[in-house]
């Protein structure tokens, strides 16, 4: 896929709706080593690279809920650009970012990366929120999420739920959904909790979303007994520009150029 290979019926959607979804984008053996990966980090057989964050699900970290397998109790893992086998897997992918390049241009930056489990028996609800909420540069229009299923993914086992033609409107002000058991960093846009228009994205291994930042968008808790795993990576145009009074992150999170070339006086 190349930027002129989107058709213009994809382009209109996208535009519509604030996503677009891809079936079949990876082929199941693309799959494997990701997975592979992710059970050697989270079994604690391998150790996490330099910065890498394993967090674990919020009540097995208060102890509400005991696991038998370590795995059992990780929400995700995040930031992954020092570990090769998925930042250059699935970050650098080639056929991703000539996607990704038909939204952004073609000076691109990778600006969070993660891999979600969402196990089962715990809460591990995502309130509707918008991801621009956690970047502090702009324009909006020159960034875009990826999330990829690596497992079927069903309403049952807490698929994306998204409000299409939420990323029209404008940053909500986020908070703290009055929940029991909510996952650290997770804050949902204020009013909008039981929005009549959302509608379950249901994926297949190796689909592939795309979503716009301002798209309110969420997932429901898993309630079958085996795992719910994606893969997803922000990314922004190199030319995008820190909002007034924003400060570089970069020590805690690098913005790493996957493509193209560095912008002078951009992120
Ligand atoms: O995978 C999920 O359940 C939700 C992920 C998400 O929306 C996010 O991390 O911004």
């Amino acid at each position: 896929m190349t930027a002129a290979s989107l058709s213009a019926d994809q382009r209109a959607h996208y535009a519509e709706n604030g996503y677009l979804l891809l079936p079949g984008f990876f082929a199941a053996e693309e799959l494997e080593p990701w997975l592979e990966r992710f059970a050697d980090i989270a079994s604690g057989d391998a150790s996490p690279p330099r910065g890498m964050l394993v967090m674990q699900d919020v009540m097995v970290a208060k102890g509400v809920r005991t696991t038998r397998e370590r795995v059992e109790g990780i929400a995700k893992i995040q930031d992954l650009q020092n570990d090769p086998v998925l930042f250059d897997g699935y970050v650098r992918h080639e056929r991703l970012l000539d996607l990704v390049e038909a939204f952004v241009g073609p000076d691109i930056k990778s600006i969070h990366s993660m891999l979600i489990n969402k196990p089962p028996h715990v809460d591990g609800r995502h309130p509707l929120h918008q991801d621009l909420l956690y970047f502090p540069f702009r324009p909006a229009e020159e960034i875009v999420g990826t999330w990829t299923a690596l497992e079927r993914v069903t309403k049952e086992n807490g698929c994306l739920v998204v409000v299409p033609g939420s990323q029209r409107g404008e940053l909500l002000r986020h908070e703290n959904p009055d929940w029991e058991h909510l996952n650290f960093g997770y804050f949902g846009a204020a009013g909008v909790g039981a929005h009549a228009d959302r509608v379950h994205l249901e994926m297949e291994p190796g689909d592939l979303l795309l979503f716009h930042p301002l798209l309110l968008h969420g997932s429901g808790r898993n309630r079958s007994s085996g795992f719910r795993r994606a893969i997803s990576a922000h990314y922004a145009s190199a030319r995008c520009r820190f909002l007034p009074g924003a400060e570089p992150v970069a020590e805690v999170r690098p913005y790493i150029l996957v493509r193209g070339e560095r912008q002078e006086g951009a992120i």
